[in-house]
């Protein structure tokens, strides 16, 4: 890390020597007025200020052998180096979580409001590489609309808002029959999502709507299912396997949307992929919506994707978002994997309590702590 401090007539031009000598990468660690230096030495009356900035140095050049391919600062002849080397990359990133949260780059402190907005990402939990490529696009948008007089606050959200996907999967195809599995883990709201989305579709905006249940293995699994098909009016069959389903779906071909319930899995469990495939691999015209916890661990979800990316996915769904505190590992996980959120549900009510993925929505519920200051009633 390289450090310096700066003594100049004001602000301004103390950012300007500061990004002239360690870059647009530098951070500010502290701004405090002083008085000038006179010419002739000592301290005169003129107020002044000082800046102490810092910018994380370059690696050393790597050594020809092991260590050059992986940007390593040393070669690995032996433990000790090794260990040294550890705590090295340790140390890089304490230093680099501690400019995630306390360091807005220096060319940023030209705009107050961005430099409040990027604190409040840094503090909602916003992964590093996400962070990264939304200060690209903020500099990128500096660029080009200059000193002109818009709301930069309203174009950065914007930036973040872009950074993930969003679908409405009955947009995306025109006219036709939708035929909609829902797959994920157990327990996460896969039936219940279903209800509230037949409900939404039957009762509300008037579709055919047709239930099939392949979660059959479960004792009274399918019961729940019907009992909402029950209530709605809904035709449903249940279904074990592959052959079946294709049966019932020609039954329904008069229906405008079949919505399937699938048996939850672990991502984990070994015959996955292989069950995935035997019932639903290749089914024409099926499109696989992905049903994750917001309560569930950051890892929990990027190995669900994983696992169940082996079905062609054409969506997710984020369930339990009341019951979770925290949304930045969902913020996180689909920002950096490019999979599309469809549908958000924030309760058990069926049908209330689901609500489209807007991109907005999505943003809001990051930055539900700071939504007060930066969505503030107009
Ligand atoms: N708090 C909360 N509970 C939910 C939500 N969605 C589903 N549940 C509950 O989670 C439990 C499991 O739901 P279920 O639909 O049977 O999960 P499945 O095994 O994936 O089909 C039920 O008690 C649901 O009422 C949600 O968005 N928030
Ligand atoms: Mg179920």
């Amino acid at each position: 890390m390289k450090l310096k401090t700066y003594v100049a007539r004001d602000l301004k031009e103390a950012l300007a020597q500061v990004k002239r000598e360690l870059g647009p990468e530098a951070v500010i660690l502290s701004t405090q007025s002083c008085r000038l230096p006179e010419a002739k030495g000592g301290w005169g009356r003129r107020a002044g200020v000082e800046v102490t900035a810092a910018v994380d140095a370059p690696p050393l050049a790597a050594s020809t052998d092991n260590g050059e391919a992986s940007g390593n600062y040393f070669p690995l002849p032996g433990a000790s180096l090794r260990h040294i080397q550890e705590e090295l990359e340790e140390l890089k990133g304490i230093f680099r979580q501690w400019l995630r949260q306390h360091g807005p780059p220096a060319w940023l402190y030209q705009h107050q409001e961005l430099v409040a907005l990027f604190r409040a990402l840094s503090k909602a939990g916003i992964a590093e590489p996400v962070l990264r490529r939304w200060l690209e696009k903020v500099q990128t948008l500096l660029d080009r609309v200059g000193s002109e007089d818009f709301s930069l606050k309203e174009e950065a959200l914007r930036c973040l808002m872009h950074a993930f996907a969003v679908v409405d999967p009955w947009k995306v195809q025109k006219g036709g029959r939708r035929l909609w599995t829902f797959v994920g883990p157990t327990g996460v709201g896969k039936t219940t999502t279903i209800a509230k989305l037949a409900v939404r579709f039957a009762l509300m905006k008037k579709r055919r709507v047709g239930l099939i249940s392949l979660d059959s293995q479960r004792l009274g699994a399918p019961d729940q299912l019907a009992a909402y098909g029950r209530i709605a009016g809904l035709p449903l069959q249940v279904v074990h396997r592959r052959e079946d389903l294709t049966a019932a779906l020609d039954n329904m071909a008069n229906l405008e949307l079949v919505l399937i319930d699938t048996p939850g899995r672990s991502p984990h469990y070994p015959a996955l992929q292989m069950e995935l495939h035997q019932l639903l691999g290749d089914l024409p015209h099926l499109e696989h919506h992905l049903v994750l916890s917001a309560a569930a661990q950051e890892g929990h979800l990027a190995d669900a994707i994983r696992s169940f990316g082996v079905l062609p996915l054409s969506s997710c769904i984020i369930t339990k978002i009341d019951e979770s505190r925290d949304f930045s590992q969902v913020f996180n996980q689909f920002c950096q994997h490019g999979l599309p959120l469809s549908y958000l549900s924030m309760g058990q009510r069926v049908p209330e309590d689901l609500d489209l993925a807007t991109r907005r929505l999505v943003t809001e519920l990051f930055l539900r702590p700071y939504h007060q200051r930066l969505y503030p009633k107009k």
